[in-house]
């Protein structure tokens, strides 16, 4: 039997850009992409599934044969903290159907993924290593952290062979981030491109390690295409892509846009900023499956520019209209 995809989320940031990928690399039909509600931009199968619905997983895995499942949906970081409870009921709920459904009708493999939120005081702040303590401080940070154990137990005592990848901040012209921490590193490069001032909610010298876009898409197929005698870490594996602060972009920004204006206004993300990592140490990802990031932050500002300017010429002032 070949390999078909159901990936769960693929309305959101990395969701929709990784299926696109996904659909080009095993072919549209072989590629299922679903999320809570119908999307437009979504050329392939779509099938609506809410991921707290243990039987509608179900339905869909046994339609169409599902042998791989991406299991990308969840509450991040910052929009987690407005109501906690449901966060953790969210996070974990969704997350247990998909383990269950997945050993139930033997998947071959789940990818689950994972954060840089995982980490909080006790951890190193520069290069983090893979095994680091734990002491997340947000329900988020706590719902991965949980996440990644369920993982190995579910690989452990089942067999069944769940990968994961601790995201840092990923930015992408492709799509937008809700609901997150670093998602100032995306809406800062729209800003500048659409001339406005950008009211940055981080100090500027908040540090925070992130990936461009291609990077994360390519260390995600990477992984769940490496062979399953290589992967030994079983909870989650470090990336490290660049890391910079808010004042580091604006600076990179100001080279084509020497005009660019920041204001700093830091709320309680700064508070959630302060406790994750700076920069990460990925030795493990690097040995097991050969991970090396391609893109620095110079190279995604240009990236990013660019690509922002060709959507936003073609009409819209509206950045919710032009990438939905
Ligand atoms: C967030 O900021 O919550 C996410 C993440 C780092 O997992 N982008």
């Amino acid at each position: 039997m070949g390999t078909k995809i159901l990936v769960i989320g693929a309305n959101g940031q990395l969701g929709s850009v990784l299926t696109k990928e996904l659909q080009k690399k095993y072919t549209m039909e072989n590629v299922i992409a679903s999320d809570i509600k119908k999307s437009d931009d979504c050329k392939g199968i779509f099938e609506v599934i809410d991921a707290t619905d243990i039987n509608r997983i179900q339905e869909v895995v046994e339609r169409y044969g599902i042998t791989q499942i991406y299991h990308l949906a969840a509450i991040l970081s910052a929009k987690g903290e407005e109501t906690p409870l449901t966060t953790w009921d969210i996070n974990m709920k969704t997350l247990f159907n998909v383990l269950e459904v997945s050993r139930k009708n033997r998947i071959d493999r789940v990818f689950f993924p994972s954060s840089i939120a995982v980490f909080g005081e006790g951890a190193p702040l520069e290069n983090t290593p893979d095994d680091a303590y734990l002491n997340p401080a947000t329900v988020y940070g706590i719902s991965k952290a949980a996440g990644e154990n369920w993982a190995q137990y579910y690989f452990l005592r089942y067999g069944l062979d769940v990968r994961s990848i601790r995201y840092p901040g990923v930015i992408g012209y492709q799509s937008l981030p809700g609901g997150g921490t670093t998602d100032y590193a995306v809406d800062i490069y729209h800003k500048a491109v659409m001339g406005e001032e950008f009211d940055c909610f981080l100090k500027e010298d908040a540090t925070l390690p992130m990936i461009f876009m291609d990077d994360a898409i390519r260390a995600t197929i990477e992984l769940m295409e490496a062979p399953k005698e290589s992967i030994t870490v079983r909870t989650s594996y470090n990336i490290a892509g660049i890391s910079f602060s808010p004042q580091e972009v604006v600076n990179e920004i100001r080279k084509l846009y020497p005009d660019f204006e920041v204001k700093y206004n830091p709320d309680f993300r700064q508070e959630i900023a302060a406790r994750w990592p700076k920069s990460i140490e990925d030795a493990s990802a690097k040995k097991d499956w050969g991970w090396k990031p391609e893109f620095n932050l110079k190279e995604i500002t240009e990236i990013m520019i660019q690509k922002l300017q060709e959507k936003y010429k073609k009409g819209s002032k509206n950045k919710e209209i032009l990438l939905l």
